[in-house]
């Protein structure tokens, strides 16, 4: 088919005759792009579609499987190959996404042929984050166990910054063979889980306070968790297991407390369980005074804001 540049070709410059013909070519041709464009969007959009949902569950609990069910509604965050391993590693967390604070964490180790979940000989977790400075850093974490009814290797780690200030990698190390390198994102949210503050008496020595519990705030009596660790070195980030907290609630913009309140006492690993009372709904501060075993106060006010409906 005769096809015209009609950029180049304009109409006016044409007899009448030759006019009309090209009048009815443009028709035509227009008819045949519509027709394509019908028939592309026939194949395009159910294409579109597919991929649009493909992508929606990827950040959705994956489909239980014959040889691992998929416990406590956990989200897949990232998975990896150990390269000469053999072997593929899904990390798992309880929220969509990683965040600044105290994340229990979930990994499959799966073979990476056949997909069957397997028990590794040797399972090493480092949490790393390379600063914008190109400064690292590790952070506070507990080491992974395997747990052999759910086949999965569970620990903890505590972000103590988000992604917004670097990028930080859970590195797996497998049977000093291979290690997958997960890179993760981790996200800020509104109402901050750790804080970090150097000692009063030390400023050279930074202690971090993260939340736990509680998770989902409701009025009445809550079990109040926290974890403390110190930063030894960018690399070490012990945990404190001799600090005395003491917890204050109030309300901000209503100028009143709770009573009723237990502080937290230390249980184990420097985790801290009490309880807090929030005698209604809203906007709740938990200030939270940090003491060492020689009786001094290390941080100045410092709290955990915490709004529930
Ligand atoms: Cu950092």
């Amino acid at each position: 088919m005769l096809w015209f540049n009609q950029k180049k070709f304009k109409s006016r410059n044409l007899p009448s005759i030759i006019k009309m013909e090209w009048i009815s070519i443009t028709k035509i041709s227009i008819r045949l792009k519509i027709y394509q464009m019908k028939k592309l969007l026939l194949y395009i959009l159910p294409l579109a579609l597919l991929v649009g949902f493909t992508q929606c569950d990827k950040n959705e609990t994956p489909e239980e499987t014959d040889n691992q069910p998929i416990e406590n509604n956990q989200k897949l965050i990232e998975e990896g190959f150990a390269i000469g391993s053999g072997l593929k590693v899904e990390l798992y967390a309880l929220t969509e996404d990683l965040y600044p604070g105290y994340n229990q964490v979930f990994f499959t180790v799966k073979d990476s042929i056949s997909g069957e979940v397997v028990e590794p000989d040797e399972f090493i977790m480092h949490p790393m984050m390379e600063m914008m400075s190109g400064m690292m850093h590790s952070c506070p974490m507990e080491t992974p166990t395997f747990n052999s009814e759910t086949k999965q290797y569970e620990g903890a780690i505590t972000f103590v910054m988000s992604s917004m200030m670097g990028s930080w990698t859970v590195s797996v190390h497998l049977n000093g063979v291979g290690t997958a390198d997960l890179v993760v994102p981790v996200m800020d949210q509104d109402e901050p889980q750790i804080y970090s503050f150097p000692s009063m008496i030390d400023s050279t020595t930074s202690y971090f306070v993260s939340l736990i519990q509680p998770e989902d705030s409701k009025v009445g009596e809550n079990t109040f968790e926290v974890l403390i660790n110190k930063r030894a070195s960018m690399m070490d980030w012990p945990a404190m297991e001799e600090m005395t907290v003491v917890i204050k609630p109030e309300m901000p913009d209503m100028g009143h407390g709770s009573p009723n309140n237990v502080d937290p006492v230390h249980t184990s690993d420097g985790h801290y369980n009490g309880v807090v009372n929030f005698t209604m709904t809203g906007w709740w501060r938990v200030h939270v005074t940090v003491i060492n075993a020689q009786g001094d106060t290390l941080n100045n006010d410092r709290y955990f804001d915490i709004t529930f409906q």
